[in-house]
């Protein structure tokens, strides 16, 4: 067991624009952030993830970057980003940014300087295609086609995402050697990880092929399957290594749709000097029916443990994984797959536990360790989100779909769901700020906020703040080999970890209903480490489960 500090951090996410708004115009900023590193710090995270600050017009909130050496106007300037650097390193904490690489902005002086046809040096910084017509069928997956017609550059350009973020590409030489010398920049500013936006779809394939639509592949438009893990993806990730990560004492985590868990082993494996660690999606698609994301289908639990299962033995002891159930991009998990009324704490408590005691770093996102929930706006003129407003337009004005049906899907799976504002107190907007912010606050924030949940000993955070001393006192917990238990159970998740003589039994009831289990006989009397009930006296070989109840023992 070789102690590596990025192994043991667990990384708390700020969508900046939602954290907390310092100047009244009703979009959160960095002086925002920095007013919260105490209560950050007290809950005992190490790593804090700046969701992206760089200069944007905000089509895609941030990912569509059209400065990335300047701070978003609406955030603050450079320097509020180096006062909220060195007040984050003042603590002990370290910092981690959102670098993206996929694309740019189309506003990027890049973009714009690449669409003089003929002998221009930026031309080849993105894929510009002459003809007709579009080069191919493939759609965005942020809906409709994958490619844009620009008149001033009498050609086509592609953007996997919104037509606000033109592809760049990653075979020319210079462009890479742009994007090697940006990240150094913010390493040279003190910048301790970096979280790499999309990383496996950097290289295109040779052919514009076009792509089968109705694919069987699910988590992905009907072009990713075509684009994710390219051939030479491994070649720009060992470059990048040497040319950046490794001349730093840093760690990265790679953001990756549509990867299995062997190209998992690959992208992370230590000895391959590629990436530290990787954010897979293979189990937060389980809910995503033939259609794709927006088509919901019952969630799986016997699918969910076999897809976690699957990734914590094939990177045991080679490669690393970051732990998680929400971000910016997945509806809140207490909604989708607990239930956020009557059990809205327990179930909070139990995904929690289920994930942080998995083999990783756990990743907090914003407002999960209060039990925040999905909202439910009625006019789709409150939702803000990119994607979402391109699926309203798209079901409902190209495919007549009605607006009642298309908004179920939007209540289900709409990123803006876990991008309302931060609930801090239970005063007007929910001490997000002092103005109506950009998109509503949750009506539930008189109930569900921070202030509250401090002053409760039950309350979710002071529970995330019990998982994260645990995660601190036992190694077991970071470092101890993975095994499944009660595999074929269809609601209860249940695995122990075990290190030297220390074993970790977690167990953790998905459903609403009362479960008896049999863990088997213990070895060693175990001790109960932590629960989300009160304490019951049970033998390990006859456990009576609340509904989403989670308990952890340790037995030596
Ligand atoms: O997400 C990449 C990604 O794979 C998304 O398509 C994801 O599947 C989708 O958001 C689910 O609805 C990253 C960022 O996390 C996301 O916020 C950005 O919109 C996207 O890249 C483009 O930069």
């Amino acid at each position: 067991m070789t102690r590596t500090w990025w192994k043991e951090a667990v990384i708390y996410q700020v969508y900046p624009r939602s954290f907390r708004d310092s100047d009244g115009d009703g979009i959160g900023d960095l002086k925002g952030i920095e007013e919260k590193l105490d209560y950050l710090k007290e809950l005992g995270v190490d790593v804090i993830w700046l969701g992206p600050v760089y200069k944007s017009p905000n089509d895609d909130y941030g990912y569509d970057v059209s400065d990335y050496y300047e701070i978003m106007d609406e955030f603050g300037s450079m320097e509020d980003w180096t006062s909220l650097c060195s007040e984050i390193h003042r603590r002990g904490m370290k910092i981690m940014m959102d670098i993206i690489l996929n694309h740019t902005s189309d506003e990027h002086a890049w973009f714009q300087a690449s669409k003089t046809p003929g002998n221009n040096p930026y031309r080849d910084y993105y894929y510009w295609r002459e003809g007709d017509s579009e080069p191919n069928n493939w759609e965005s997956f942020f809906g409709g086609s994958a490619w844009k017609y620009d008149e001033e550059a009498r050609a086509y350009y592609l953007h996997l995402f919104s037509v606000k973020q033109p592809d760049l590409n990653w075979s020319h030489d210079v462009l890479r050697r742009e994007m090697y010398s940006m990240m150094r920049f913010w390493l040279d500013k003190g910048v301790d990880a970096f979280r790499l936006d999309a990383v496996n779809l950097l290289v295109k394939p040779g052919e514009w092929q076009d792509a089968e639509l109705a694919e069987p592949d699910h988590c992905l438009a009907p072009c990713g399957h075509l684009i994710a893990n390219g051939e030479g993806i491994h070649d720009i990730f060992q470059e990048m290594n040497n040319e950046v990560f490794s001349r730093y004492p840093m760690f990265t985590v790679a953001e990756m749709a549509g990867v299995s868990a062997e190209e998992g082993l690959l992208y992370t494996d230590s000895t391959r000097k590629e990436l530290d660690s990787i954010i897979y999606f293979e189990h937060m698609d389980v809910d995503n029916g033939p259609g794709g994301r927006w088509e919901t289908i019952p969630f799986s639990l016997p699918a969910f443990k076999q897809i976690i299962t699957r990734w914590q033995l094939m990177l045991q002891g080679k490669g690393w994984i970051g732990l998680y159930l929400n971000n910016h991009d997945q509806p809140r998990v207490v909604s989708r797959w607990g239930n956020d009324s009557r059990y809205r704490v327990e179930s909070a408590k139990m995904f929690a536990t289920c994930i942080h005691m998995l083999q990783g770093s756990p990743y907090i996102y914003q407002g999960e360790e209060i039990g925040m929930t999905n909202i439910r706006f009625d006019s789709i003129q409150d939702y803000r989100d990119v994607e979402t407003l391109n699926y309203y337009r798209i079901e409902c004005e190209n495919k007549g779909r009605s607006h009642e049906v298309v908004m179920r899907d939007i209540y289900l799976k709409s990123r803006d769901n876990a991008r309302t504002p931060m609930q801090w107190d239970d005063s007007v907007y929910a001490g997000f700020g002092t103005v109506q912010p950009w998109i509503d606050v949750n009506p539930n924030y008189k109930e569900v906020n921070v202030e509250k949940a401090l002053a409760d000993p039950d309350s979710v955070l002071h529970y995330y703040r019990e998982l994260i001393r645990l995660r601190k006192r036992y190694d077991v917990i970071v470092y101890g080999d993975y095994s499944p238990l009660l595999e074929e159970h269809s609601e209860v998740f249940a695995y122990r970890r075990t290190l030297n003589d220390e074993t970790l039994l977690v167990v953790t009831n998905f459903s609403e209903r009362e479960q008896m289990v049999d863990l088997g006989e213990p070895t060693s009397e175990p001790s109960l480490l932590l629960a989300n009930y009160p304490p019951a006296e049970e033998p390990l070989t006859a456990l009576r489960l609340r509904p989403f109840e989670a308990r952890i023992y340790l037995a030596r």
